[in-house]
């Protein structure tokens, strides 16, 4: 059985991070990068979301992909390195390695902690498949180290399912995008498989952010302690209250942390005071129709796209061929 491979390049930087953090909460409509909801507790919880009736994003996804793999079959490369952005448990590039006929799997996020104990699960399933699990920070764009050796001549798959580009705005979109094309090299037949969450109903698109038993509250509150750790503030959650909002004019949901009162949040060389109500911008989460994304796409370089979409429109996943 071959073994999986770990390459480490993302070392995390306390001060350059804690500098980040601050820069942005003492700017006048003060924010945070949504990657930061994501520590452990802040994983466990947007798992547990992920089970929501509100949020029926992922489960429509997964149908997509099952329903349409004999079709995608037919547009993806045979024997293509597929390159996971974001693997965490692996699971959605799991049910695809067999099926489109993979030759070789990378699996990418921030530390390759996340992946160690997936990909071993998956190797074993796919004895023969070489394995990679790559920790680097890709949020700013993809860059494909040479230590992973990739052969030029291998068409390349790039999975980045979820949505998870609906939280980057159109400009920033565009920019990570043309980054991934760049990232699928000159094989023919390479190209991007993405997941895309489509403009739909602001009720329901409100109540998916904000949901009845407060996961998602707890979710971007948790964002607080997180920052607390890195630093070294000294929020208390209970001075602040979540909130979900439609912006139709940017299509796109957003969270924000609220201050339920006058508080001031004090941290190693500084502080601020945020009046009764002010607000956190913590996350977008854009929304997209079909032609719009496949534009964007198109502008990032992509040469020709199809897409599945379910019956409803709520939920596109896109094959964009380099
Ligand atoms: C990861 N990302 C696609 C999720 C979304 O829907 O924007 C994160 C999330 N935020 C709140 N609920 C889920």
């Amino acid at each position: 059985m071959t073994i999986p491979q770990f390459i480490q390049l993302h070392q995390h930087d306390a001060a350059a991070v804690a500098q980040e953090l601050l820069q942005g909460l003492s700017a006048p409509q003060a924010y945070t990068s949504p990657k930061y909801l994501y520590d452990a507790l802040g994983s466990r919880l947007f798992e547990a979301i992920t089970e929501l009736p509100e949020y029926d994003l992922t489960r429509t996804e997964a149908q997509l992909m099952c329903l349409h793999s004999a079709d995608m079959a037919q547009h993806l490369p045979k024997g293509a390195c597929w390159v996971d952005l974001g693997a965490g448990n692996c699971e959605k590039a799991g049910r695809l390695l067999g099926p489109m006929q993979a030759a070789r799997y990378v699996a990418v996020d921030i530390s390759v902690d996340f992946v160690r104990q997936a990909l071993g699960h998956l190797q074993h399933q796919h004895p023969g498949l070489p394995m990679v699990g790559l920790g680097t920070d890709f949020s700013g764009g993809l860059d494909l180290p040479e230590a992973l050796a990739l052969d030029p001549a291998q068409p390349r798959v790039l999975f980045y399912p979820g949505s998870s580009i609906g939280n980057f705005t159109p400009v920033q979109a565009l920019g990570f995008l043309q980054s991934l094309h760049r990232a699928c090299g000159t094989a023919m037949g390479s190209g991007l498989l993405i997941g895309v969450d489509l403009l739909k109903d602001p009720v329901e698109l409100a109540a998916a952010y904000d949901d009845a038993l407060g996961v998602t509250a707890a979710f971007d509150l948790n964002l607080l302690l997180h920052i607390n750790r890195l630093a070294g503030s000294d929020f208390a959650v209970r001075d602040w209250r979540h909130l979900s909002r439609f912006n139709a004019a940017q299509s796109r949901v957003e969270m924000h942390l609220q201050a339920r009162h006058v508080v001031t949040v004090r941290w190693p060389g500084g502080l601020r005071q945020f009046a009764a109500d002010e607000t956190i911008h913590t996350e977008n989460a854009c929304k997209w129709t079909v032609p719009d994304f496949a534009a964007l796409l198109h502008a990032a370089g992509f040469a020709k796209t199809h897409a599945w979409t379910d019956p409803a429109q709520r939920f596109a996943v896109f094959w964009a061929q380099s």
